[in-house]
C-alpha cells in the first residue's frame, strides 16, 4: 500500500476503498478558524453536543484580529467560552496562524484532521492526513460521526535530486501546479514518495502540502522520517514520532517525477495560482508592494531565510514590505536570534502572527499597482483592492524583489549583490510556551458561554419544493471562487451575523445604480421563487467557508448549474440544501442566461429515481425548451438536500 492507503485502511469507518467510491473516515484531531469556527460552534450547539468527541480539537484565533468594531472581540469571547465548555483547546490572538501552530504543536504522524480551512492539508508535512472542510461537517466530527468523503485516485510524486540555491519549497508546489492546473483535480491525492524527500525539513514539506489546497486536492501527504522525527524533537514531542511510508510495492493512479535540481524560480501570475510561469518570463515588472508570510510560507525557516538575506542592506526605497510571522514561536525565535532587528533595520513593517493582507485585513495596495506575496491565492480582489495584480512567489523571490525594486529572479539578485544562499538548520530547540492556548473547563464545572448582540445563529433551511419554479439569477464563467462568491477582507467580521453578510454575496459582480445580486435574490425569494445560480467549471474554489453556500441558500438560492464544482463547495452547498446539479453541454450552457426562468417538475422524485433531471427554460418571449442535467448524490446526501441540508435534523 502507499501511504495514504495505510491511513485511509487504519481510520475506515465504512465505505469500499475503490477510487470514487463514498468512504467514511475516523477523525482524530479538528481544528477550526475563528472566520469559519464561530458557526461551526453555533451548529454544534445547535446539535445539542455537551463535549468533544475526537482526541484533541483546536481553535484558533488568526483570521479576524483586525479587531474595526466590536464584532471580532465579542467573536473571541464567545469562542473561548464555548470552547472551555465543549472540551476544546483555544488558541488565543497572537498566537499564530492555525495551520503553522497545529503544525508546530499538535500535528501527529498517521493521525487525522478535519479542519475548517482548505489549507488544513498543510498537516500532511508532518505525515497527517489532514483535510480541509465546511465547519458543518467539522462540527459533526467533533460530534463524533465519522467523516463522509469519496475514495481518492491517489497521484504519486516521485521527487529526486536536491533544490539548488535560491529555488525553495515554494517552487516546488508552483511546479506541480503547473502540470496538473488549479481546476479538475476534485477527489484526487497527492503523496510524495522518492529520495528528494530527504532533501526537505518539515516546514518545507508543509509549504508544499499547504498549497496543495490550490489544486483543488483531497490532501497532499509526506512520509514521515527523521527529519519528521528531528522537527518533532525541537518540538519537545518526540514521543509523538512513528515512521511511516508507502510499501516499496506500493502503487499509485498516477506518477509524476520532479528533479529538484532541475526546478527554477517560479510565480503565480495574476490572477490564480495556477497562471505558473518562471521568473525569468515575468522579470523586470515594477512593484510596490512585499508581503511575506501566511500559512505558506511564515515558518522559522522561511523568516530567517529572509533576515539573512537582508543582513546588513536596505529595501528598495519604492516598495513597502510587510512580514507576518506565522506564529508566536517563529516570532519569539526570530527576536532572540537578531532576525527581527535586522528586518528592523532594513526597513521592513512587522506585522502580527496572524493572515492578516492574505484575506485582505490591511495592506491593500494602491490602485494599478503591483504587489508580490509569499501567500497562496491571488484571487482577483482578494488583496482588498479592485483590478489588483498580485504575484505569488517563494520567500528568496519576495526578498530579490524588496531590495531591487521590481519582481526578480533570486539566483540573479544574489550573483549581483555576492550574496550566499544561507543554509538553514532545524534548531535544536524551538522555544516552547503553550501559555496562549487555554485549556477547557473540567466536566461538571463550566462557566457561561458569553454571546454578544452581534451572534446570531445559523440559518435553517427548507426542504427542496415539489415543483421548482425559479429565475438564473448570474450567469458566471470557469473558476468561481468562493472569494467572488463571499468577499472577506472588510466583510470578513460579518461572519456570525448571516443576514448582515449576505448582503455583499457576489459583490464583485455588482454594478453602480443597479440592484445588487443580494436584492435581487432576495425579490425572488420573497416572490416564492428559487434563485439559480449558473457557473462554468471548477465552480467554489478555494476556501472552505461554507458562508458561500449559507448566505446564498439565506437568500433563496437553491440551485447551482454548472461544469463542475469543487469537493469542499459541493458538500457545503448539500449541507445547505443547495442542489449542485451538472451542465452536460455547452449549448446548454448558453441557454441558461441570467433572467431566464426555469421550472423542474417533481424534483424529489427525479431526484431520487436516477442521476437525469429534466429541466424547463421559459424565456421571456414565452418560447420553452428543455435541458437534462445531472446530479451525482449518494443515497445519503440526496435525502439530505431533499430535505432542506443538515441542520434541518436538529
Ligand atoms: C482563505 O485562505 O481563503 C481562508 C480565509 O483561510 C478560508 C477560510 C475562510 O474563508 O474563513 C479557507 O481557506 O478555507
Ligand atoms: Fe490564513 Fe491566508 Fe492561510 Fe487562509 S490562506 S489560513 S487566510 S494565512
Amino acid at each position: 500500500m502507499n501511504l495514504i492507503e495505510k491511513i485511509i485502511h487504519s481510520h475506515l469507518a465504512g465505505g469500499e476503498c475503490r477510487p470514487g467510491a463514498e468512504i467514511k473516515l475516523v477523525i482524530d484531531q479538528t481544528l477550526c478558524q475563528d472566520a469559519t469556527g464561530t458557526m461551526a460552534f453555533l451548529e454544534l450547539e445547535a446539535m445539542g453536543i455537551d463535549c468533544v468527541k475526537t482526541e484533541l480539537s483546536v481553535q484558533y484565533v488568526d483570521h479576524n484580529t483586525g479587531q474595526i468594531g466590536p464584532e471580532n472581540a465579542n467573536d473571541h469571547l464567545y469562542l473561548e467560552s464555548v470552547c472551555a465548555a465543549k472540551g476544546v483547546l483555544y488558541s488565543r490572538a497572537g498566537n499564530g496562524i492555525c495551520h503553522q501552530v497545529h503544525l508546530e504543536r499538535f500535528g501527529i504522524p498517521g493521525k487525522t484532521l478535519l479542519g475548517s480551512d482548505s489549507h488544513t492539508p498543510t498537516g500532511g508535512g508532518i505525515g497527517m492526513l489532514a483535510i480541509g472542510a465546511g465547519g458543518l461537517d467539522v462540527a459533526l466530527a467533533m460530534a463524533g460521526e465519522p467523516f463522509k468523503l469519496t475514495y481518492p485516485h491517489i497521484i504519486g510524486i516521485h521527487l529526486s535530486g536536491k533544490l539548488s540555491p535560491w529555488v525553495s519549497a515554494k517552487d516546488v508546489i508552483l511546479k506541480v501546479l503547473s502540470i496538473l492546473g488549479s481546476k479538475g483535480n476534485v477527489d484526487t491525492a497527492i503523496e510524495y514518495f522518492g529520495p528528494g524527500v530527504l532533501s526537505l525539513s518539515v516546514p518545507e514539506r508543509a509549504t508544499i502540502t499547504n498549497m496543495g489546497a490550490e489544486l483543488g486536492v483531497t490532501s497532499s501527504v509526506f512520509p514521515s522520517d527523521q527529519n519528521t522525527l528531528a522537527f518533532l524533537k525541537a518540538q519537545g514531542r518526540a514521543q509523538h514520532w512513528v515512521e511511516l511510508k508507502a510499501d516499496d510495492d506500493a502503487k499509485y493512479d498516477r506518477i509524476i517525477e520532479i528533479d529538484l535540481s532541475s526546478l527554477v524560480p517560479l510565480a503565480a501570475c495574476p490572477s490564480n495560482p495556477g497562471n505558473v510561469a518562471p521568473l525569468s518570463q515575468c522579470g523586470g515588472i515594477e512593484v510596490n508592494q512585499v508581503l511575506i508570510g501566511s500559512c505558506t510560507n511564515s515558518s522559522l525557516k522561511d523568516l530567517q531565510t529572509v533576515a539573512a538575506m537582508l543582513k546588513g542592506r536596505k529595501l528598495h526605497s519604492g516598495v513597502s514590505v510587510g512580514i507576518a510571522p506565522g506564529s508566536r514561536q517563529v516570532l519569539q525565535m526570530l527576536s532572540r536570534d537578531g532576525s527581527l532587528e535586522t528586518m528592523l533595520a532594513a526597513g521592513c513593517r512587522i506585522l502580527e502572527s496572524a493572515c492578516g493582507p492574505c484575506i485582505g485585513q490591511g495592506f491593500s495596495p494602491a490602485s494599478d499597482s503591483v504587489s508580490v506575496r509569499t501567500f497562496n491565492r491571488n484571487f482577483l480582489g482578494r488583496t482588498g483592492t479592485r483590478n489588483d495584480r498580485c504575484y505569488l512567489v517563494s520567500p528568496e523571490t519576495a526578498v530579490a524583489t524588496a531590495l531591487t525594486g521590481k519582481l526578480s529572479d533570486p539566483r540573479v539578485v544574489a550573483q549581483e549583490l555576492g550574496l550566499e544562499y544561507p543554509q538553514w538548520r532545524m534548531p535544536e530547540k524551538f522555544i516552547i510556551d503553550d501559555s496562549m492556548i487555554a485549556l477547557p473547563d473540567e466536566p461538571g464545572k463550566t462557566g457561561e458561554i458569553i454571546r454578544k448582540e452581534t451572534i446570531g445563529a445559523p440559518p435553517k433551511c427548507s426542504p427542496l419544493p415539489e415543483n421548482l419554479q425559479g429565475e438564473v439569477l448570474l450567469q458566471l464563467e470557469d473558476r468561481i471562487t468562493t472569494d467572488h462568491i463571499m468577499p472577506a477582507g472588510a466583510n470578513l467580521k460579518f461572519r456570525s451575523n448571516i443576514p448582515r453578510y449576505a448582503e455583499v454575496v457576489f459583490d464583485c459582480f455588482n454594478r453602480e445604480g443597479e440592484p445588487t445580486f443580494a436584492q435581487r435574490a432576495a425579490a425572488l425569494r420573497d416572490s416564492g421563487k428559487a434563485g439559480v445560480i449558473v457557473a462554468g467549471e471548477s465552480y467554489g474554489q478555494g476556501s472552505s467557508r461554507e458562508h458561500a453556500a449559507i448566505c446564498p441558500m439565506y437568500l433563496g438560492v437553491r440551485l447551482v448549474l454548472a461544469f463542475s464544482v469543487e469537493r469542499i463547495h459541493a458538500a457545503n452547498l448539500i449541507n445547505f440544501g443547495i442542489l449542485p446539479l451538472q451542465i452536460r453541454k455547452q449549448e446548454d450552457y448558453d441557454l441558461l442566461k441570467q433572467g431566464i426562468a426555469v421550472e423542474i417538475n417533481g424534483l424529489p422524485q427525479q431526484i431520487r429515481q436516477g442521476t437525469e433531471i429534466e429541466m424547463t427554460l421559459k424565456a421571456a418571449d414565452g418560447k420553452t425548451q428543455r435541458i437534462t442535467l445531472l446530479h451525482n448524490l449518494s443515497k445519503d446526501d440526496q435525502e439530505l438536500v431533499i430535505k432542506g441540508g443538515k441542520l434541518a435534523k436538529f
